[in-house]
């Protein structure tokens, strides 16, 4: 749109209104259109005052990230935010839906704002590896004090409408029309004889010592190895001490510093396939089945997880379990799992009650399902038991009707074979525990017909996860991966790391655990059960981590028995090393005749990655993942990659693949067995290119 600002005046007030859909992003044409807007109100004599509006249903999303990494363009948004503030008319800007990095940043360029019930205020910058950049670290603290803005800005966070009021970023709380809400207030002030009022002019805000302090204790806990929150901190500062235009240089400085740092980009290209994720070209044109009632089958951690998950966003929820005991089980954890939603202040005690009352019921006879649109099976991960459930099923529900699994690794084409509907059949792998973790693997086979498919990702949007598209194998995307990376571990352990330190090493490069102490989380007795069930099929090159499989002949198997490879305190956060695990590490070694040698935390790294890309390839060159967005959405939202480095196809872009692949020829030399370097990714080295151009 070239000119997405508008200029008209009403009854004496110039209405500027942004009209650059989707989110009024303040993209080059919105800044210029901004400053011409300024410069015709200041001469035009039919206009008073001004208002400022965002069309549509948000005031403005921010800057144009799709800009970001691209040489900036003039205006230059705090120049923009300065003319505004510099009007020698009184400016109103009025809020509805949200006003966010350099929108919130706009409306502090004017001098007055009302947000409308519903909006919120924030600067959201540090999510996406920057600071606020247009004076938002400068006027927002003039506004509210520092303590307040540190609440906001190093979280990136937001503010509803009302406690903006509370906190004086805003100065009314208005509903209804946005524009009629905002000229009312712009002719009273003019009735007043209200003048301007810049924010940059009222006083440099108290030094908070106390405040600065506990927020730079926080965040430099929290996120653990993210720079710009505490760079926001240090721009949050500046403003107690230097006068506005020194101030906003000094955010200017800190803001394109971090606008170089890998990690913004990393944060980016995480905000927008997040987004991407969702578009699935096959998709185009097809219109999802209406989903509200929704069954589960079993009441077990994941069924209650899921009923929890769907109760949570308005869906109406049957339970089915195999008799009265079992469900009862099921609706007092259901019931836990709300409590906690109150306690978190996600949910309010009567919408709880309600849920509860109108919203869920339990029942062991299948006909309770016969209206359901959808159900998900989360049963006893046995072939036989998952088929005997689509069997009732496909006895049971309507026409229409989809019937799912949350299977995390049994054969769903097969299931979805053993009914009279296979096109109706879908897998929807939930993460543990399912009504918090945001990932869900839809998982489809072949026959699975597209509105199908499209119904999936419906549901989790509306259940307000991030759905990724994965095809049928063993593990499916993500955990198919994580076999290798973690296999890959246990072959650095056999060969002289220790365990801890494979877990030190991993954790400093981000993720928040290692897979040791993700053993002892998950429990050793299911890696137990995996390797047990791979057995039959599993190669003779492949090596066991037989230490692994005395934990659990010794009954520690993990954070549940106080014992695994660590040792785990009561009240005590974390485990202890335990000097019995090294020695059964030993006494495996000795067995495979292997003489340990030392390992760099570096090289841990490495392999561990190069483990996880390499699978990731040839799970991309099978189509079981379609593009290697889809892979770094599965490993930030299921698997905690730390999220700075955008995902581990984005981190191996950034590190270079032909280098990836050097360390994959290298490991292959002393074991040409598991080191097999995927074909797309010498593909990808052969014609120098990388995972990005696969993205579509
Ligand atoms: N710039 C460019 N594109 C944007 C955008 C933005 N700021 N925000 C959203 N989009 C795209 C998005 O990719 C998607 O595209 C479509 O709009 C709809 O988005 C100087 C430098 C505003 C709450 O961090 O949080 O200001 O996928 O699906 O659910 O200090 O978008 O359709 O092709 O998310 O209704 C700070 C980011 C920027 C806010 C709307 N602002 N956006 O949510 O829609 S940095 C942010 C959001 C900054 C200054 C600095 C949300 C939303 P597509 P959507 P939604």
């Amino acid at each position: 749109m070239t000119h997405p600002v508008s200029y008209e005046v009403e009854d004496g007030i110039a209405v500027i209104t942004i009209d650059n859909p989707p989110v009024n992003a303040l993209g080059r044409a919105v800044r210029q259109g901004l400053c011409d807007a300024m410069d015709r109100l200041a001469d035009d004599p039919q206009a008073q005052a001004a208002l400022i509006l965002g069309a549509g249903k948000l005031f403005i999303g921010g800057a144009d990230i799709s800009e970001f990494g691209k040489p900036p363009k003039d205006p230059w948004l705090p120049e923009v935010v300065q003319r505004i503030e510099d009007s020698p008319k009184p400016v109103v800007a009025a809020i509805q839906g949200a006003a966010l990095g350099g929108g919130l940043e706009v409306a502090l360029g004017a001098h007055y704002r009302v947000a409308m019930k519903g909006a919120k205020l924030g600067l959201p910058e540090v999510n996406l590896g920057i600071i606020p950049g247009a004076g938002g670290t400068q006027r927002t603290p003039r506004l509210i004090g520092v303590a307040a803005a540190l609440d906001i800005i190093p979280a990136g966070g937001t503010v509803p409408a009302e406690q903006a009021v509370e906190l004086g970023l805003a100065d009314r709380l208005a509903e209804g029309d946005p524009r009629e809400a905002g000229l009312a207030y712009a002719r009273e002030l003019v009735t007043a004889g209200a003048g301007t009022r810049p924010v940059g002019q009222m006083p440099c805000p108290d030094h908070d010592t106390v405040a600065l302090e506990a927020a730079r204790k926080t965040w430099s806990k929290k996120n653990r190895g993210e720079v710009a929150r505490l760079a926001s901190i240090d721009a949050v500062e500046a403003a107690t001490r230097m006068p506005i235009a020194a101030g906003i240089t000094e955010e200017r400085r800190i803001f394109s510093e971090m606008m170089d740092t890998p990690q913004r980009a990393g944060l980016i290209h995480a905000f927008f396939i997040e987004r991407k994720v969702f578009q699935l070209p096959e998709l185009d044109g097809v219109a999802p089945r209406e989903v509200s009632q929704l069954g589960v089958i079993g009441g077990g951690t994941m069924g209650a997880g899921i009923a929890t998950a769907a109760l949570l966003r308005g869906l109406d929820v049957t339970l089915i379990e195999r008799d009265d005991a079992a469900a009862e089980k099921a609706a007092a954890t259901i019931s836990r799992n709300l409590e906690g939603a109150v306690k978190r202040g996600k949910l309010d005690g009567g919408t709880r009650d309600a849920i509860l009352s109108d919203a869920f019921r339990t029942a062991a006879d299948y006909g309770a399902l016969a209206r359901a649109d959808l159900a998900i099976e989360a049963v006893f991960e046995d072939m036989d038991v998952k088929k005997q459930v689509f069997a009732e099923l496909d006895r049971v529900m309507k026409p229409g009707a989809v019937l799912a699994t949350n299977t995390s690794y049994l054969d769903v084409t097969e299931i979805a074979a053993s009914v009279s509907r296979p096109s109706d059949v879908i897998g929807l792998h939930f993460f543990s525990p399912a009504h918090v973790m945001k990932l869900l693997e839809v998982v489809v086979p072949e026959s699975t017909a597209p509105d199908v498919i499209a119904t999936a990702f419906a549901l989790a949007k509306r259940l307000g996860k991030t759905a990724v598209r994965a095809g049928v194998c063993d593990g499916f995307i993500g955990n198919r991966i994580l076999s290798k990376y973690r296999a890959a571990a246990d072959r650095m352990v056999l060969a002289g790391a220790s365990p801890y330190q494979v877990d030190r090493a991993v954790k400093a490069f981000g993720w928040p655990m290692g897979p040791y102490e993700m053993g002892d989380l998950a429990g050793l007795d299911i890696g137990y059960a995996t390797r047990q069930r791979r057995a039959a099929t599993r190669d003779p090159r492949d090596i066991v981590p037989t230490w692994a499989d005395a934990l659990y002949h010794l009954g520690r198997h993990g954070q549940k028995t106080g014992r695994g490879y660590y040792i785990y305190e009561e009240g005590k956060r974390g485990g202890a090393e335990d000097p019995e695990v090294l020695e059964l590490i030993d006494k495996a070694r000795a067995e495979h005749g292997v003489t340990p040698r030392d390992f760099t935390d570096e090289e841990i790294q490495r392999r561990y990655m190069a483990a996880l890309v390499n699978e990731a390839a040839r799970v991309l060159e099978e189509g079981i993942a379609r593009r290697p967005l889809d892979v770094d959405v599965t490993f930030l939202h299921g698997y905690g990659f730390p999220r700075w480095r955008g995902g581990p196809m984005f981190w191996a872009d950034e590190t270079g693949l032909p280098a990836l692949l050097g360390d994959i020829e290298d490991y292959a030399r002393e074991d040409d067995f598991f080191w097999q370097p995927a074909p797309l990714l010498k593909r990808l080295v052969s014609e120098n290119s990388n995972f990005a151009s696969l993205n579509g």
